[in-house]
């Protein structure tokens, strides 16, 4: 029996996924190794594909010159140094499409729960306090309020449409006007001033780094709320905690954070105007499964030579 090609995997994924690379794959694990040098050294000559959920840097590559493809678990892949893996001559690929409506989903989920405060009213419950206190104080509605989506891409029109069968006032901004019924606001800040709630749902990386800034999160204002289902570094974290403090900006719901899965202690502490997720958007069963086959049939595709389903260079 020939023996099937070595990959490997540096962060994991759902294992039920995972699991079937095995029937084409010899899987190594970087993240289960004793030695993890070693078993980079042991795979330099065999090893033909990289897979990972969060970062593949230059050295990676450099320590498996046969690599021919490195496919990344998320549509995100700003953790990957796609330039590096270009000038090497390695095929990188993305999971895009198969989790959108998941993660405009959970965007809304994260956008009611924030408005509504639903774990503030579960923690009301547990804790006794409608029998103590009586009834919780109000919320704010979310249906037909202004709501501004930074990044209007596969996610985002998703994300859009459902905002519209919630009625609401529905602007976007982009760096290019799409062709969609929505109002386009070529100023972040001036799209900001003009909403109620901000989602954002743009890639990572140098492009969008701390485009949410103070100037941003106070044009939202004391009765907006940042809803951050993108990237931790979309948003400069510094510059939230502190609105958020001194009552400049009403509200956020976080599903990112700069330095997960650490989460600053400033925003934990925030109980009553603050919903916070461990980046989890896409993370259901069937999603998580379909984004797995995708990782699976890029590596097929990349390692036998041929165009891949999904690339991203
Ligand atoms: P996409 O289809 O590539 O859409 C990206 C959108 O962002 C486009 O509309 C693009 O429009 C806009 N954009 C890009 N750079 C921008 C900039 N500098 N300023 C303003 N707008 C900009 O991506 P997608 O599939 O919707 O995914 C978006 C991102 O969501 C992913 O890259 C990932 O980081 C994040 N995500 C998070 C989770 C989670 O678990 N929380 C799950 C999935 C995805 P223009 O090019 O016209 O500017
Ligand atoms: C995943 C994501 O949680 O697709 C993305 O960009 O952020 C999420 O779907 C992440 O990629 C882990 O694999």
């Amino acid at each position: 029996m020939t023996k099937k090609p070595d990959i490997l995997i540096l962060s994991p994924w759902y294992d039920v996924a995972m699991a079937e690379l095995d029937e084409h794959f010899t899987v190594h694990k970087l993240w289960e190794a004793k030695d993890p040098a070693a078993l980079l050294a042991s795979l330099r000559d065999t090893c033909v594909g990289i897979a990972d959920s969060k970062v593949c840097d230059a050295a990676t590559m450099d320590a498996l010159p046969n690599v021919k493809v490195i496919a990344h678990h998320g549509v995100g892949y700003d953790g990957v140094d796609v330039a590096a893996a270009t000038a090497r001559g390695i095929k990188v690929s993305n999971t895009p499409d198969v989790l959108s409506d998941e993660v405009a989903d959970f965007a809304i989920a994260l956008t009611m729960a924030t408005c509504r405060r639903i774990p503030q009213a579960d923690r009301y419950v547990r804790e006794g306090r409608w029998e103590r206190e009586g009834d919780m104080t109000f919320t704010h509605r979310v249906w037909g309020r202004k709501i501004g989506i930074l990044g209007l891409g596969r996610i985002g029109i998703e994300i859009a449409q459902r905002c519209a069968a919630f009625k609401m006032d529905i602007a976007y901004h982009t760096r290019t006007r799409k062709d969609v019924p929505y109002k386009h606001y070529a100023s972040l800040v001036d799209m900001a001033r003009d909403v109620d709630i901000l989602i954002a749902i743009v890639p990572g990386g140098d492009s969008t780094k701390h485009i949410v800034n103070r100037e941003v999160l106070d044009a939202l204002g004391p009765n907006g709320t940042l809803i951050n289902v993108a990237r931790g570094s979309v948003v400069d974290e510094d510059a939230l905690i502190a609105a958020l403090k001194d009552g400049r900006l009403g509200a956020a719901g976080l599903d990112v954070f700069a330095d997960e899965p650490r989460v600053p202690q400033a925003l934990k502490d925030m109980t009553e105007n603050v919903v916070l997720q461990p980046h989890q958007a896409s993370a259901t069963h069937d999603t998580r499964l379909a984004m797995g086959r995708l990782v699976m049939e890029n590596l097929l595709l990349g390692i036998a030579g041929k165009p891949l389903v999904t690339p991203v260079n």
